[in-house]
């Protein structure tokens, strides 16, 4: 069993699979702490979880086409470089994949909403470490930085993604290799020793078990960054996609979700509900507004944003909010409470699911329509 070596879990995590190992929070543990747990942070495995040394972890940079190479062990990381720290999202674009399914099948995890956390990262700079060998970001000859797992499938392909070669010099100082996760080691789950967080960007490209980086004139080759991960129309399925046809996904989304109540839950009130929940935009977008609804989306009120400590225009965490709203006098024992979020290049989130539908199930951020009980 090549998942033999697989981590223990806690027990609060929803298993989408098991092996490879996927699992998401229940929404509401998800919304008690705005950095989340690591043990309770989702978990996206594709293969077995490697297991590796750190006396023996290497981290080897080079370019296509050069005959250098460095390698860096976890030491050298730690040591030879300033450490710097953020706190970024990870989200899982099949994040919500589950509400898609209900207009028509898709390939992929049944994930909840709750395929996102948010956790502290902290490590070397990805500038830093590319400095140190040689390699000046601003003003190299490549087009994309591709990044390798350790985990790899029975026939040796190892999990990899890449990045535009402009997305890295716009998040220069953000990259972070990263070997801490919440002042933590990371754990073996999230990617121990060593994974690349890119902030702003889909969870797909933040490869764990990070050991190698490749300047490269070409994307990475994996079948994640060529067949996978990419958005479609709703009248593109499985006979007719041609994955060449679009770019990767890598900025998400406007993203706003309802973590209390739950979905089917009898309200203790007949006045007014308390609304809890989460939002998040890709490419550093911050949250300047999230929007309530108590019938279903015909009238509105704003929630309450808590404060984030980063820069509207440099957002890479979730943004908390709340709001308490009244509900409609002509309830039958039913409503449908709904959130919306806009982001700073005021995008906003679909009104519903069916427009948004494709093959994959990813990237869905309609409206979060929330059906709850009143009591008579
Ligand atoms: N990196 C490696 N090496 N292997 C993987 O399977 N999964 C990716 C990404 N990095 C993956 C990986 C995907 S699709 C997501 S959504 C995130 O890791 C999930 O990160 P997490 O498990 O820490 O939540
Ligand atoms: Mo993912």
């Amino acid at each position: 069993d090549p998942y033999a070596n697989d981590p223990k879990r806690h027990v609060a995590l929803k298993p989408s699979s098991s092996k490879p190992f996927n699992a998401e929070p229940p929404l509401s543990l998800l919304r008690h702490s705005y950095l989340t747990p690591n043990d309770l942070f989702f978990v996206r495995n594709h293969l077995p979880v490697p297991v590796i040394d750190p006396k023996k972890y290497q981290l080897t940079v080079t370019k296509v086409g050069s005959t250098k190479q460095v390698n860096l062990s976890l030491e050298d990381l730690k040591r030879k470089f300033n450490k710097k720290s953020v706190v970024s999202i990870v989200q899982c674009a099949g994040n919500r994949r589950s509400e898609m399914v209900t207009i028509k099948p898709v390939k992929g995890l049944n994930w909840g909403a709750a395929a996102i956390s948010n956790a502290s990262w902290a490590g070397a700079c990805l500038d830093d470490v590319l400095k140190r060998t040689g390699i000046d970001i601003e003003t190299v000859d490549a087009k994309h930085i591709i990044f390798d797992g350790a985990d790899a499938d029975p026939t040796g392909h190892n999990y990899g993604a890449s990045i535009p070669i402009e997305m890295a010099r716009l998040l220069k100082k953000d990259i972070i290799l990263a070997y801490e996760m919440n002042g933590k080691d990371i754990p073996p789950d999230h990617g121990y020793p060593v994974r690349v967080i890119i902030p702003g960007v889909v969870g797909a490209r933040q490869v764990k078990w990070l050991n190698k980086i490749t300047l490269s004139d070409k994307e990475s080759t994996c079948h994640w960054q060529q067949k996978d991960y990419k958005g479609f129309h709703s009248s593109i399925d499985w006979h007719n996609v041609d994955f060449t046809s679009v770019p990767p996904i890598y900025e998400l989304p406007v993203q706003s979700v309802i973590c209390e109540p739950e979905a089917g839950s009898v309200l203790e009130d007949d006045e007014e509900v308390t609304i809890k929940g989460y939002a998040w935009s890709g490419g550093g977008r911050g949250i300047v507004r999230v929007d309530l609804s108590a019938d279903g989306g015909k009238t509105w009120h704003s929630a309450e944003l808590s404060p984030t400590e980063q820069p509207l225009y440099k957002t890479y965490a979730w943004t908390f909010w709340e709001g308490t709203i009244p509900l409609p006098k002509d309830h039958k024992g039913e409503v449908e409470i709904v959130c919306k979020a806009a982001d700073t290049a005021y995008n906003v989130q679909p009104d519903n699911v069916e427009g948004i539908w494709n093959l994959r199930g990813v990237l869905s951020n309609a409206w979060h329509r929330v059906p709850v009980k009143v009591p008579k």
